[in-house]
């Protein structure tokens, strides 16, 4: 059995998440672990909180908290709601703590011994009012392409344009709005990846496993040409630059930019697995000490794909040390909330902890991952979510689990029944099921999600016409034996159902299993006997309704609080 590392992109501390961010690098990610662990596989699925930079800063100020306590209340707030939603990390590690602070300074301090950071003096703004300089979001003000009067210093949200901070029209900061501004001089670490830019050109040439939009949008930024990165920050919460038995004079109040610290947690939550579970991190993660054989695959949004396939790559392959890169790269393009984008500071769209106030996890999951933005941008509204949710789930899964348990339960004394023999409808059955099964491995193993979703329910939809066709309720009237067969295999296909839809429904799908007196989720092999595996006798009790129709009036009354069609 292999053994798979998985990451998805670290959430950023500044907030509870909505449901695009779930459905574009979490909720992936976890039902690919799901996947590969119910086909045995050893897996290590590890995630954490983003804590540093300036939304961290920002969003504390904003909540009246000194950072430390904000970043230990979202941590935990964060790490609930991925549980809630069933995400199964191996472990949620916090980017602050102290075993990315010392593998952030290791790292610096590898790249420092190859030559590879300069420092160099930066004209940066700095607010005499607040004593400090604004670096990235603490300024903000006129946008110099667009006119938007809000810009931040690293981007603007309108033309979606990364800006300088000193490319602002009249900026202010966002600390104290204060407009008492000028540009100083200030020295800053630089990563120089214009020198190992045909290295890392290189290693993308030997990433044959990326999908094409990871692979184009690294290319893009080779093609462009890399540039050299300022990797440190005028900040007083970040990862230290200086450290003890290495002193680098001037730069005592300065810490990494939190891209250059951020992914390095990836590695760093790993160890902080081992520490807290008694386990090994470096077998995963290094090269010379047993991670060959590891195959690692990252989940993300589209806009990391950058920071993952040249950014990260470079602090990596720079340190000239044997450390376990990408194999997979998985990227998602964007939900949308009816026309426009989802928004954490307008507050528009759901976020992961309402929705679960409206619905249990297993609701969203399935619409997020079916009709995710997997190839292109997918829109989010009520009534797609209603009627997905009423089709699949409760008319196609839902009701067909019912129907035959209870069946089975008032006519057949609630056992698995016996008596009489498969015949041709079944076997028709059992064929098209074999290639409903093999297309959804082939797509969950691609990471097609979309499309193993349809498969998995392309194999509900077979078992309903199965029952149509073999109208056991029909038969009974006539002839026990050929009634007992439909039964069987009703059953059956209702044990088969709750492990192909376990890594998207893990909720239900144990549920659903429990109904046929089953509880085996692990994914179905190809040559196993599909409609074969209950024990004959074995007890069956229906488990209440798995899933409840979405009404109009649920979805007018959301309509109203969250917005819908109006935006
Ligand atoms: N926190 C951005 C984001 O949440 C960033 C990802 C880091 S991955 C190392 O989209
Ligand atoms: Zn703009």
């Amino acid at each position: 059995m292999a053994r798979i590392l998985i990451t998805s992109a670290l959430p950023y501390i500044n907030g509870i998440k909505h449901l695009g961010n779930l459905a574009g690098s979490m909720l992936p990610a976890d039902v690919w672990a799901r996947f590969k662990r119910a086909q045995g596989h050893e897996v290590l699925y590890i995630c954490a909180t983003d804590e540093h930079g300036t939304p961290a800063e920002l969003a504390a100020a904003a909540a009246g908290q000194d950072v430390r306590t904000y970043c230990d209340e979202q941590h935990l707030i964060q790490k609930q709601a991925g549980e809630a939603f069933g995400l199964s990390y191996d472990w949620f590690g916090r980017s602050s703590n102290p075993q990315n602070h010392r593998l952030t300074q290791h790292f610096a301090e590898a790249l420092e011994n190859n030559g590879l950071i300069e420092e160099r003096v930066d004209r940066m703004i700095y607010s005499i009012d607040d004593a400090r300089f604004l670096p990235d979001r603490y300024v903000e003000g006129t946008c110099p392409h667009c006119a938007y009067p809000k810009a931040r210093g690293d981007q603007c949200d309108n033309c979606g344009r990364l800006l300088d901070p000193t490319d602002l029209i009249d900026p202010y900061s966002a600390v104290s709005g204060s407009k008492n501004l000028e540009v100083r001089d200030t020295r800053h670490l630089y990563l120089l990846q214009t020198k190992i830019e045909p290295e890392i050109r290189a290693w993308v040439d030997g990433k044959t496993g990326w999908q094409q939009l990871a692979k184009s949008i690294a290319y893009k930024h080779l093609d462009e040409g890399l540039i050299d990165r300022g990797i440190t920050r005028d900040l007083a919460w970040g990862v230290p630059v200086t450290k003890d038995g290495f002193p680098r004079p001037g730069m005592e109040d300065k810490v990494f930019y939190v891209w250059f610290d951020a992914p390095i947690e990836y590695i760093a939550a790993t160890e902080e697995w081992a520490e807290a579970t008694g386990r090994t991190w470096r077998d995963w993660w290094r090269l010379d000490e047993g991670a060959e054989d590891v195959r690692y695959v990252q989940f993300m949004g589209k806009d990391n794909v950058a920071f993952h396939t040249v950014s990260f790559p470079a602090t990596i392959i720079g340190s000239g040390e044997p450390w376990k890169t990408v194999d997979q790269l998985k990227a998602f393009n964007w939900l949308n909330w009816y026309g426009s984008k989802f928004s954490t500071s307008q507050k528009r769209g759901v976020f992961m902890d309402q929705a679960l106030e409206l619905l249990p996890a297993d609701y969203w999951r399935w619409r997020l991952t079916a009709y995710g933005p997997e190839h292109a941008d997918s829109a989010f509204t009520w009534e797609d979510f209603q009627a997905s949710t009423n089709k699949d789930l409760a008319d196609v899964l839902g009701n067909f689990v019912n129907r035959i348990v209870k069946f089975a339960e008032s006519k057949f004394d609630g056992v698995v029944p016996e008596g009489g023999e498969p015949g041709p409808v079944e076997a028709k059955l059992e064929a098209d099921l074999r290639a409903a099964v093999a297309e959804a491995t082939e797509q969950f193993e691609a990471m097609e999600f979309r499309k193993a979703a349809q498969a998995v329910r392309a194999a509900w939809v077979l078992g309903n016409e199965y029952l149509q066709e073999a109208a056991p309720w029909t038969a009974l009237k006539t002839d026990r034996d050929r009634a007992a067969v439909g039964v069987r295999t009703g059953l059956n296909l209702v044990a088969l159902f709750a492990r192909l839809a376990a890594p998207i429904l893990p909720f239900t799908a144990p549920r659903i299993a429990a109904s046929v007196g089953s509880t085996d989720l692990s994914w179905p092999g190809a040559a196993e006997d599909l409609l074969n595996t209950l024990p004959v006798g074995g007890v069956v009790q229906a488990q209440g309704v798995l899933f409840a129709k979405i009404e109009d009036a649920q979805v007018a009354e959301w309509s109203n609080r969250f917005g819908g069609a109006e935006g």
